[in-house]
């Protein structure tokens, strides 16, 4: 017989999601009667905004002709004109058209780009963090040749956030030549990082040989102009970072599937090879480019209308947010020692239950409110004790959750 491939020998038993929705529907069986409300993954609900899809249908309308036809891309990277007004609309003209390659997705580039990076990278993790950057270095070997602790995995460097440091890391303890996963607007903790915190993971990363993968996968959310929407409006990032985005959130697009990484053409590996040749050369052999009619769609978001669109959209989740963090800041909430971090630039509001455990808060408010979360020691041993909830969810369903946490939460 084969044998597993040991790199998962000490993978964590489930990826945190599927066993949020195992649990759910366990409960959901258990108590038919039940109504329960979804406030754990962030999956967006809302309808795809009309100027989008309609740039969807006519690619299809079109499709069915023979001039309109068209199969395989050239090139994995993607369709030019979508490069081209990724890196004009998104981008200002910060990055080249050819330093952009569309994908299906943030999570799909990240787990390409840990096959990149390989198994002989060092990881360090923002802790909470989302768990596919930990699940996926364990996975390609770059991690995980110890089982997991309460602390984690001994072979990652964990760096807390907390609202003890503002939720932005100390990087002392980071080692040189790390591959550094950074995520702002941040999943869990929904906090942003500043310019002046950009800059000093910036100037760190140069200092030390590292290169910063960058999730903007929550830019569109971000409110406040003061905070950057990528880390390459920070002076030196081209020389040690990349960064993943997505139409996922801001365009409804978690099923459609479209998203892009930035690779700049300084970015280079230790022996002087652009990182973007590898990557090309990567893609080109496991990826068929992002589907036409998804790119379409794209194209679409970045006219005005879509922006606006987008704009309206990513509004829509921060308010349910905002209803979100406002009723757990009620006084019966703040009595019982309970801390609620929402920015109001991102779609998840990040709260702490002193001295309980994640899970057990989790179970608490699913079975007196029938409402499911994500217990934030699910995201990394700093999140023990936090609990995170979604914003994604019908305007009726975020209001009735919040009624039902009001009047039935009993901590
Ligand atoms: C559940 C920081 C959600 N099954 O849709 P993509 O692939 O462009 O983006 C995925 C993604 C990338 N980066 C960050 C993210 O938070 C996400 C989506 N995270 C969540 O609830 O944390 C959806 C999770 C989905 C999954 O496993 O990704």
């Amino acid at each position: 017989m084969i044998e597993a491939n040991p790199c998962f020998t000490h993978l964590a038993p489930g990826y945190l999601f599927p066993e949020i929705a195992k649990r759910r529907n366990a409960y959901a069986a258990a108590h038919p009667e039940a109504a329960v409300i979804s406030l754990g993954i962030g999956n967006t609900t809302e309808p795809l905004p009309p100027h989008i899809a309609a740039g969807m249908k006519d690619y299809v309308s079109a499709l069915e002709t023979p001039a309109g036809y068209s199969g395989y891309g050239d090139d994995s990277a993607g369709e030019l004109p979508l490069r081209k007004k990724i890196a004009a609309v998104w981008y200002n003209g910060a990055v080249q058209e050819s330093e952009v390659f569309v994908s299906d997705g943030a999570k799909c580039d990240v787990g390409r780009l840990q096959q990149m990076f390989g198994a002989s990278v060092h990881v360090a993790v923002q802790d909470p963090a989302y768990p596919v950057y930990v699940d996926g270095s364990v996975m390609v070997g770059a991690a995980g040749k110890s089982p997991a602790d309460a602390h984690g995995y001994a072979d990652i460097t964990y760096m807390p956030c907390l609202p003890e440091n503002n939720f932005f890391p100390v990087l002392d303890s980071v080692p040189a030549n790390s591959l550094i996963y950074f995520c702002s607007p941040n999943n869990p903790t929904g906090a942003c990082a500043t310019r002046a915190e950009l800059e000093t993971l910036v100037n760190f990363a140069r200092a030390n040989g590292c290169i910063i993968l960058y999730d903007a996968a929550y830019a569109a959310f971000i409110r406040d102009p003061k905070l950057p929407r990528s880390v390459f409006e920070i002076e030196g990032a081209r020389r040690c970072a990349l960064e993943v985005n997505s139409f996922s959130k801001p365009a409804g697009f978690t099923g459609v599937r479209l998203g892009w990484t930035v690779i700049p053409e300084e970015l280079q590996f230790a022996d002087g090879r652009p990182v973007a040749a590898l990557w090309s050369r990567l893609t080109n052999t496991f990826f068929n480019g992002a589907s036409n009619i998804a790119q379409a769609g794209g194209l679409a978001a970045l006219d005005s209308e879509g922006l606006e669109e987008m704009r309206n959209l990513t509004g829509f989740y921060l308010e349910n947010a905002a209803l979100i963090a406002s009723v757990l800041r009620e006084e019966k909430f703040r009595a019982a020692g309970v801390e609620v971090f929402f920015t109001g630039n991102a779609p998840y509001v990040w709260v702490r239950f002193p001295g309980r455990k994640s899970w057990d808060v989790f179970d608490r408010i699913l079975s007196d409110c029938q409402v499911v979360t994500t217990p934030g020691s699910g995201f990394g041993p700093s999140g023990e004790s936090f609990v995170r909830f979604s914003a994604f969810g019908h305007r009726e369903n975020v209001a009735e959750a919040c009624r039902r946490l009001s009047s039935r939460l009993s901590l």
